[in-house]
């Protein structure tokens, strides 16, 4: 039994949890900083608890002061969110040895997925495709180049405890490959504390796709189809889509039933997602992501599925509520993130919204806790919301895009509004042709792509 859920985190997620909650007649407790008093979540929840100062360190991420929280609320689970102490493996277990349910997936599923090299191996072992490469960490230079030359130059040095691609490094030739490790190894030593790392083929021109999915306690499991979150900036995602516009139905329904038997075969819990680079018709794994995602809205309207509910059912041991069968994909969905930064320079740009005026109409959903005259405070990340839009198909939802777009207004600081109406006009994103690069060249050289 769940009677009050305490959320561990902040800004629109806070949020979109207690939402959930409150539809399943769940009592809320939110913890917060200093820096977020006057917050959305804070305002709506049954209870609130300030944990410290505005430091993601001394607040966010202070493990006994969230647990400390819990105990004297009383509540029965914890839900972290995304970030934070979301793929904390060491607070999954700190959660449950405090009889609390943590709602995710174990401690031992988030330790996996968090160490590249072994996620890789356990991926291997339940059939799903990875890039071609070493078989695990290289140890010798001798080693790395064995395992460059079998899966042929480019290939791509990349840190075992890596992530949002730090400790990577690219080696066209042999020559460049010692120097590439060396800095991958230097890099991944300071950002991690650990310098293992290992090779891969470099894909030159992929599609980065994900395919969310969703286990429970009873053996039930379902992939809820894929996102295209090809366009990002810095490997900060900035409009995703789904499904993906590159995609066929029988290729995602291949990918698809690939993926929730190997999620059956490793006895996963919750909701998940597994990331891929997508090149000429074949999938790569990546990564798997054992936490909610930002961008699980997408989802949610292309399915009708509510995520984060199916995760609290998951979560105290009940079914899920709905089976393979029941996963039907209807029409498109695309998310827009808005961020308080300049629409050019990406620099950020926290202090009072103003102005806040939130489109409307059919299919169209924002997930945010602005309101007007809130301030944004310049201790966490940027984003302000999500905009998802929901069409029958991709071309209705473009253009209601558009159209949600120019709706909404948030005035008072600088966010990344003017940039998501320059990308719906841009002819690469009305037909769906972009890669992972397509972003970043678009962002050097606007004239050239509208
Ligand atoms: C790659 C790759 C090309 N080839 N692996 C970047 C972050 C990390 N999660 C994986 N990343 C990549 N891995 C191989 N073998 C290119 C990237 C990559 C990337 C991936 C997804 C989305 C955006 C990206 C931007 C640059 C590089």
């Amino acid at each position: 039994m769940i009677k009050k859920l305490l959320i561990a985190n902040r800004g629109e997620i806070a949020l979109r949890i207690h939402r959930a909650c409150k539809e399943m007649g769940i009592q809320t407790v939110v913890v917060h900083s200093e820096a977020d008093r006057d917050s959305m979540a804070v305002r709506l929840a049954d209870e609130s608890v300030c944990i410290g100062p505005a430091a993601s360190a001394n607040s966010y991420l202070k493990k006994s002061a969230i647990l400390t929280a819990a105990e004297i609320t009383g509540a029965d689970a914890i839900h972290p969110g995304y970030g934070f102490l979301s793929e904390n493996a060491q607070f999954a277990d700190m959660v449950a040895a405090h009889d609390i349910i943590f709602v995710g997936p174990t401690a031992d599923h988030i330790r996996i997925m968090g160490d590249k090299i072994a996620a890789k191996k356990a991926m291997i072992k339940v059939g799903v495709p990875v890039v071609p490469g070493s078989e695990g960490a290289v140890t010798s230079i001798a080693e790395a180049k064995k395992a460059a030359k079998l899966c042929k130059y480019p290939v791509l040095v990349k840190a075992a405890a890596g992530g949002g691609g730090r400790g990577m490094r690219v080696a066209h030739t042999e020559k460049d490959l010692e120097q590439a490790i060396k800095a991958a190894k230097q890099e991944a030593k300071a950002a991690f504390g650990d310098d293992a790392v290992y090779i891969e083929k470099y894909l030159e021109k992929p599609r980065h796709i994900e395919i969310q999915i969703m286990a429970d306690s009873h053996g039930n499991v379902a992939h809820l189809w894929e996102r295209d979150c090809s366009l990002q900036r810095r490997h900060q995602k900035v409009f995703e889509e789904a499904p993906s516009p590159a995609l066929t139905q029988v290729q995602r329904e291949e990918i698809g039933a690939t993926v929730a038997k190997a999620v059956k075969k490793l006895g996963y819990l919750g909701a998940g997602t597994m990331e891929f680079l997508y090149e000429k018709g074949e999938f790569y794994f990546i990564e798997m992501n054992t936490r909610l995602q930002v961008e699980h809205p997408i989802t949610e309207m292309i399915t009708g599925i509510d995520i984060v509910r199916q995760q609290i059912r998951i979560a105290k041991g009940e079914e899920m509520s709905f089976t393979q069968e029941d996963v039907i994909l209807v029409g498109h969905a695309i998310e827009c993130r808005l961020n308080a930064e300049h629409p050019e320079t990406f620099i950020p740009s926290p202090g009072m919204i103003t102005d806040f005026h939130a489109p409307g109409g059919p299919g169209v959903r924002l997930d945010s806790a602005a309101y007007s005259g809130y301030t944004i405070p310049p201790h966490y990340d940027s984003l302000i919301g999500k905009l998802i839009v929901h069409g029958r198909n991709r071309r209705e939802c473009v253009m209601r895009l558009r159209r949600a777009l120019n709706e909404m207004v948030i005035g008072g600081i600088e966010t990344t509004l003017g940039l998501h109406q320059r990308l719906v006009e841009a002819e690469d994103v009305i037909q769906g042709n972009y890669d992972i690069h397509w972003l970043e060249r678009f962002l050097q050289n606007k004239t050239m792509q509208t």
